[in-house]
């Protein structure tokens, strides 16, 4: 009810009156009145006035499951969210609710904080209180596994277009998982999956975006930036959620159609920071140098070597480039 309530003052210019919201919620006074005050406790500004009702004047820069789903109406990424202001990983939180046949396709996790947030292969996410994104969708594709990685790819089309049109910055994909801005990383996205050989129970992605980061830890500072420190200007993180729910359910919905990256591909090859870069492939055991040609349909990378082109999985490698990071 409280999302409800939330969607209905954010659509009223005016004020909106106690009894149309009772009316309305077939509630109580005292039961809008309670919501009211939980309301302005979390930090929403609304004025009540005798007679004319309650107007929502300022919301506050928070990522509750009643701020989302009251920006998140008629999707289906999104629709549900489970939040708490502390966890240790939204991506664990989002596996368990998956696993209790609670969260369903669209289902979205979120934190102010994690305590243990997770990179891939058993790095960390440093993820410190309201200042990041830190979130986790369950999908329940009809897909094969072998198709599922290329997810990872389709969620860094939608976020990076995302930053791009919130804050104008030039930001591009690091294959296969990492948005950066001026080489240096904003964005990190950290895809799961529970499967059998041909079916997938869930897949969980992970994204996490440092927004109005103003620090970082030492051990990370030389790599890791924010859209705040990028463009000096703080974003509402609601908005920015809202948004890639809506682009990545697009972007989906594409690559669902034939299962690989055929429709965005040339989208996807512009954006990417790697192309026509040498590189440095580091497999498990060995390593290799090229130039980056681009990702093909399956979301392999294409790398041009002395002895041809060699395609990469993403999965088990590490590519940065030869004098660096990007
Ligand atoms: P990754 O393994 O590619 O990157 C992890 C590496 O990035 C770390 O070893 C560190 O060097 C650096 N790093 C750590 N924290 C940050 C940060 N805040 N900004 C920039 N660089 C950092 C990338 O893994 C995937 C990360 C996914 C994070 C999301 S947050 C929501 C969800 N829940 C969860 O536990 N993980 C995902």
């Amino acid at each position: 009810m409280k999302s409800e309530i939330l969607r209905l003052l954010k659509r009223e210019e005016g004020y909106l009156s106690g009894q149309e919201l009772c009316n309305r919620l077939q509630v109580s006074r005292t039961a809008i009145w309670k919501i009211m005050n939980q309301l302005k406790e979390e930090g929403y500004q609304i004025d009540s006035v005798s007679n004319r009702g309650y107007h929502l004047e300022k919301c506050p820069d928070i990522v509750t499951g009643e701020e989302l789903e009251s920006e998140l109406e008629g999707r289906v990424f999104g629709h549900e969210v489970y939040y708490k202001e502390e966890m240790d990983s939204t991506n664990v939180q989002a596996k368990k609710l998956a696993e209790q046949g609670i969260a369903n396709h669209g289902y979205l996790v979120t934190a102010e904080k994690q305590t243990n947030g997770k990179g891939r292969r058993g790095r960390s996410w440093s993820s410190p209180k309201g200042t990041g994104i830190w979130m986790s969708l369950v999908l329940k594709p009809d897909i094969s596994p072998y198709n599922a990685s290329m997810l990872t790819l389709v969620t860094a089309l939608a976020v990076n277009r995302v930053i791009r049109e919130q804050t104008g910055l030039e930001s591009y994909i690091k294959w296969p998982n990492d948005i950066v801005v001026n080489g240096k990383k904003v964005c990190g996205i950290l895809t799961e999956m529970s499967s059998e050989l041909d079916y997938i129970h869930y897949v969980v992605i992970g994204i996490g975006i440092n927004v109005n980061t103003k620090d970082f830890p030492e051990e990370i500072s030389e790599r890791a930036t924010s859209l705040f420190i990028e463009s000096h200007k703080t974003y509402k993180r609601s908005r920015i959620i809202e948004k890639i729910m809506e682009y990545l359910e697009f972007y989906y919905e594409q690559f669902t159609l034939n299962q690989d990256l055929r429709l965005l591909l040339t989208e996807y090859n512009q954006m990417l920071i790697n192309i026509e870069n040498k590189v440095v492939v580091q497999e498990k055991q060995t390593s290799f140098e090229g130039i980056a040609k681009g990702i093909n349909e399956k979301g392999e990378l294409l790398v041009q070597t002395e002895k041809g082109i060699r395609t990469v999985m993403s999965g088990e490698v590490s590519v940065r480039g030869i004098y660096g990071y990007v």
